[in-house]
């Protein structure tokens, strides 16, 4: 085996792609439904025999690909789109011959049973929100840089006028008392923090959120403890969530189509597909 020598350390020369990788996929919490496809994906290809799934976090799992990038080093993470890392870093999802992850997805509007029948305007305003790529990544880009999910929907909001306008129902909702739940991924915080701002200043309801992971989000929803969430990936992401909990939520639709989850990695990295994750360099 051949070595090189970095300073005063001596490295072990990688011979396989899985070297390069160290044999690590960073994930992000486990209760998300990348996590879940991701584990049928390392039982599925026999190129990830070698690989352990590191749970971590959405901001942690970004952070550790933007260091990679710096130096131009191999990493391979849990990674979907809507995200603002894709607008950072030049990053491809690897292909999936096997299609563990799926096709292209939507992010649905999911509330409570009855809460049609309690804010007919406001469902009707979810049944009929949609917000493209650009603009959702002009807002996940201000989270980013701000940190604070108000502020940047805010920014947003003031630099986008006429499209506020054009979502907003021209309701007054009186000050009733409305309940977002969300994850803690940068697109739900930047749809429910969106869609909060709409209907506090433009429809006068009052919206509180709660944060919680995707397990709790369901479970509360469903429950009815409280209303509605913008952040429901389908039909593979949260396949098991609508199983279990589908039939007492109600559907108001797509607040975003096109989204997707994989695989993914820097531009630089020269393998294109999972199966290509054990080959030899
Ligand atoms: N995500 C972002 C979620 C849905 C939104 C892909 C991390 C998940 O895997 O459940």
């Amino acid at each position: 085996m051949g070595s090189i020598f970095i300073g005063c350390e001596e490295e072990e020369e990688a011979e396989t792609v899985a070297d390069l990788f160290d044999r690590e996929i960073i994930g992000i919490e486990p209760g998300a439904g990348i996590m879940g496809a991701t584990e049928e994906a390392l039982e599925t290809y026999d190129s990830l025999a070698e690989y352990e799934l590191i749970d971590s976090s959405d901001a942690a799992m970004s952070a550790s690909l933007i260091d990679a990038a710096d130096d131009e080093e191999w990493i391979v993470v849990t990674g979907w789109t809507p995200h603002w890392k894709f607008g950072t870093v030049d990053l491809k999802f690897l292909e999936d011959p096997e299609d563990c992850y799926g096709e292209a997805e939507t992010i649905n509007a999911l509330v409570r049973e009855g809460f049609e029948d309690d804010h007919p305007d406001v469902a009707e305003f979810l049944d009929e929100f949609l917000i493209d790529d650009p603009e959702l990544s002009e807002i996940m880009l201000n989270i980013d840089e701000t940190g604070d999910d108000i502020e940047a929907v805010e920014m947003w909001a003031e630099d986008n006028p006429d499209k506020i306008d054009e979502w907003a129902l021209d309701v007054d909702g009186e000050g009733e008392e409305i309940e977002l739940a969300y994850m803690d991924w940068i697109c739900a915080r930047g749809k429910t923090y969106l869609v909060a701002h709409i209907l506090e200043n433009e429809m006068n309801y009052e919206v509180s959120t709660i944060q919680a992971d995707a397990g709790g989000v369901y479970t509360d929803v469903a429950a009815g403890d409280t209303d509605a969430f913008v952040a429901s990936w389908q039909p593979v992401t949260h396949e098991t969530y609508i199983e279990d909990y589908g039939d007492e939520l109600v559907d108001l639709g797509p607040v975003y189509e096109g989204a997707k989850i994989g695989l993914v990695v820097p531009e630089y990295v020269d393998i294109d597909s999972i199966d290509e994750m054990d080959q030899d360099l």
